[in-house]
């Protein structure tokens, strides 16, 4: 017997609903075809990269496709691969130049995919193409805007994917280092946005497993043992899985972070997609600043980068006209 339209799109909606939050899943819990193109968020062509909104039934996803990059290895296969002529086909030639579109397998073509389901407009936000604008934000500014913003729950993306992390429920086979310990431990895994494979694009995310610290802001002399903790270990770690040494690596804290649970990134320093440079603090300048002066980002005023369409910003603009 066959099904109905609507009870397709219900065993599908079903099928995807199972398959979320679930630590294992096989290739065909989540398909492409479960979604609804809804509108392009925002593209790097160059990057061959892209971020749309879709729908699946009544809600929103945010899917992220970025094509991925070549290595020795997949180009051998990409060579041996595709010897018959249907797999190459003739764009143009003349005289010793030729341009081809190639079709290698789909194994050797695959589209690193990101989904973000359901999406909530606060995701949907974070992914859309926007346009930025600096903040200086002052001591008082933090404590008088940034602070109660941050602090009300609505306005901040959900952290369930941090404690999934810590507490070994996600993502347990990628971790690459674990220190148990609750002040100076961490959790140092691939971040969601590298492949995992291309050293060049290295991107590793350590996260702190001491809670309470929201962000750079937080950050006093205290802490300076979790900080130098993670830099060492994490360094360490990184060395001996991926052979990329200290000297080759970027290790940096973004202000303001997506998320307020501490954590600190570790690229490699070829990788120079890091994003906006008044978003980073290296992490060797955050901790020659603390050692020099205690409550140095308690006192300082800290720049950062921000979409003029985030209600943050707007408050910021609002307190700038009342002062
Ligand atoms: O500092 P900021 O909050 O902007 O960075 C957070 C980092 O966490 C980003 O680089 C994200 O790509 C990464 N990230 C976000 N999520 C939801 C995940 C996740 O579920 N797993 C992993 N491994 N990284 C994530």
């Amino acid at each position: 017997m066959s099904e109905s339209g609507d009870q397709k799109s219900d065993h599908k909606k079903r099928k995807l609903d199972e398959s979320v939050g679930h630590e294992k899943k096989t290739m065909s819990d989540i398909t492409l075809d479960q979604f609804e193109f809804t509108r392009v968020l925002n593209e790097r062509s160059g990057s061959k990269w892209i971020a749309i909104e879709a729908k699946h039934v009544d809600q929103k996803a945010v899917i992220i496709l970025e094509k991925m990059a070549f290595n020795e290895s997949n180009v051998k296969q990409i060579l041996k691969d595709t010897d018959q002529s249907s797999d190459l086909r003739l764009d143009f030639q003349n005289d010793i130049y030729g341009n081809y579109l190639a079709f290698p397998r789909s194994e050797l073509n695959g589209i690193k995919t990101t989904i973000i389901y359901p999406a909530t407009d606060r995701h949907i936000h974070k992914h859309l193409r926007q346009e930025f604008a600096v903040v200086l934000e002052t001591s008082l500014l933090y404590e008088e805007v940034t602070q109660p913003h941050i602090e009300s729950q609505s306005q901040q993306l959900s952290l369930q994917w941090v404690h999934n992390i810590l507490d070994h429920k996600s993502e347990t086979e990628r971790i690459v280092c674990d220190v148990e310990d609750p002040e100076i431990g961490f959790v140092l895994l691939p971040d969601m946005k590298w492949d995992g494979i291309a050293v060049e694009s290295l991107y590793l995310v350590a996260i702190s497993r001491k809670a309470g610290i929201r962000s750079l802001r937080d950050l006093n002399e205290t802490h300076l043992p979790l900080l130098n903790n993670i830099q060492t270990k994490g360094c360490e770690a990184i060395e001996k899985k991926y052979g990329v040494t200290r000297d080759q690596l970027r290790i940096y804290i973004h202000y303001q972070p997506s998320y307020y649970h501490f954590h600190i990134h570790f690229t490699a320093l070829a990788n120079e997609e890091t994003g906006f440079v008044e978003r980073i603090h290296l992490l060797d300048t955050v901790i020659n600043n603390i050692t020099v002066c205690k409550d140095y980002y308690q006192k300082s005023s800290l720049l950062f980068p921000i979409k003029t369409n985030d209600p943050l910003f707007k408050k910021f603009a609002d307190k700038q006209v009342t002062n």
